[in-house]
């Protein structure tokens, strides 16, 4: 495919020692050296693949100075996009290079769509849909698990996998053409039948893994929403200053201290949280403290994880007991604070709220217990499993949708080849597990999806 030459700033927007315009495109090479002057009048054309030359860039029109740059040129097709790649290195000022790139521009180049680059590598064919997605989670990864998951992708391991099922599927399909169109051969019908239903049976279960990944997949990705609830006082906000080990939030002996909802990013053990302290829940007649109780209620309900903060040294209300009604059915962690100070808790009364919870006792004051709790969140995720780099994780809504579906239309074919419906009708949905495989790998995916997707990349990537 042939596209127009684009560019766009591709290092972040402020100050810093280095700023990259980069350029993608058949012209892109062309469009620089009418703007470049090399030491001893070196031109671009003639430059080697790969190469990197100094120089300076020059407004035609004018004669002006504009910058000093360092110019790398990739020739295609081994690139990033499969097309010509030069990058401009500037001095790092907004000012600077944004002159480089209106030249740029002037001179034949059109400006980046987000993620354009990455949609050219993707249309190019060096890298499919699922891919290019990975680019995206490498430069939002927030931890190192999250980034070994999205090199993991990108480097093709979801969609080697994916492919393999389409082409297992592909085979299949392949048979039962051969049995529709020859049916008085009635050994291949029966051969069909046995041969379709192992397959089936056989890419359902490894579906079903590949779906129970997800759940990891997906807090490596977007973190896990954590949620640190409890009455007034009995320190939430502590609970989220040991585990970011700063003062981030406001901290007093004041029952109603914290008013809004306030978030952090922390890793735990190699699981990433996003941590969410909350205002203490009570009846109040304080109009700002009930719009934080409201607001720590709504975060309650959208929270993966709840942390139900209990003081030690208090007796358990009817406060407390309504929380742990709150919080049915979800995942929680209790934690009983405060064990420095002499014991009014019914720990037994505990222990039947808490039915089944995990309960651990914390002195923050004392920075005690918060080994436990981190070792406590960690286990309940993933139990160790983390640390297997191999594993194939799916992290993506996309994907965790279509494999979904396609696991639907698989358990389809069983079903009809369970009721004994004709092979040419199983054939459909066995056809369809085969495309909405193919989505995740952008092999059956609609112009629309692919424009969407790459839009909510970084300009310039
Ligand atoms: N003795 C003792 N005091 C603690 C402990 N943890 C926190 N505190 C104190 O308890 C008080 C309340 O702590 P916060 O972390 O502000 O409590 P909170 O749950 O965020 O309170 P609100 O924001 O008002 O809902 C502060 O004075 C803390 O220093 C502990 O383990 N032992
Ligand atoms: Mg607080």
């Amino acid at each position: 495919m042939e596209f127009d030459t684009i560019t766009a700033i591709s290092t972040p927007m402020g100050e810093g020692a280095i700023a990259i315009v980069r350029l993608s495109g058949e012209q892109a090479i062309d469009i620089t050296n009418k703007i470049f002057v090399g030491v001893g009048g070196k031109k671009l054309e003639d430059a080697a693949s790969h190469t990197i030359h100094y120089g300076k860039i020059i407004d035609p029109a004018t004669g002006d100075v504009i910058e000093e740059v360092m110019i790398s040129v990739m020739k295609a097709p081994k690139t990033f996009t499969r097309e010509n790649i030069v990058e401009i290195n500037c001095h790092g000022g907004l000012v600077s290079v944004n002159r480089v790139l209106q030249l740029v521009l002037r001179h034949g180049a059109r400006l980046a769509e987000p993620g354009e680059f990455t949609k050219r590598a993707f249309l190019n064919g060096r890298i499919d849909l699922s891919q290019a997605e990975a680019v995206m989670d490498l430069i939002r990864a927030k931890t190192d698990r999250a980034m070994n998951v999205a090199l993991g992708q990108m480097e093709g391991r979801l969609s080697n996998l994916i492919k393999k099922f389409r082409q297992e599927i592909l085979e299949v399909v392949a048979h039962v053409e051969v049995n529709i169109d020859y049916p008085e051969y009635d050994d291949v019908e029966e051969m069909s039948h046995k041969m379709l239903s192992e397959k089936a049976k056989y890419i359902r279960d490894e579906l079903k893994k590949l779906l129970q990944t997800a759940q990891q997949g997906k807090i490596l990705r977007e973190g896990l929403s954590t949620a640190i609830v409890g009455r007034p006082n009995v320190g939430k906000s502590s609970l989220l200053n040991s585990l970011v080990q700063e003062n981030k939030a406001i901290v007093t002996d004041i029952p109603g201290t914290t008013r809004d909802v306030i978030e952090e990013y922390v890793n735990v053990r190699g699981v990433p949280l996003r941590l969410v302290d909350t205002a203490g829940i009570r009846e109040t007649e304080d109009i700002v403290e009930r719009i934080g109780v409201e607001r720590s209620r709504k975060v309650l309900n959208e929270a993966d994880l709840i942390l139900l903060v209990l003081n030690y040294a208090d007796d358990l209300t009817k406060e407390d007991e309504q929380l742990f009604e709150a919080v049915n059915g979800m995942d929680v962690i209790v934690i009983i604070n405060k064990t420095d100070l002499p014991q009014k808790i019914n720990l037994e009364k505990v222990n039947e709220l808490a039915a089944g919870h995990k309960v651990i006792t914390t002195s923050l004051l004392e920075e005690k217990g918060i080994d436990d709790l981190e070792e406590s969140i960690s286990l309940m995720y993933f139990q160790g499993t983390i640390e297997a780099s191999d594993m194939t994780y799916i992290s993506n809504s996309r994907h965790i949708a279509l494999i979904g579906q396609a696991l639907d239309a698989i358990e389809e074919v069983l079903n009809g080849i369970d009721m004994g419906t004709p092979i040419d009708i199983i054939q459909i949905d066995l056809t369809r597990t085969w495309e909405l495989l193919g989505e995740i790998i952008g092999d059956t995916v609609q112009e629309s999806l692919i424009n969407q997707l790459f839009s909510q990349f970084c300009l310039g990537k």
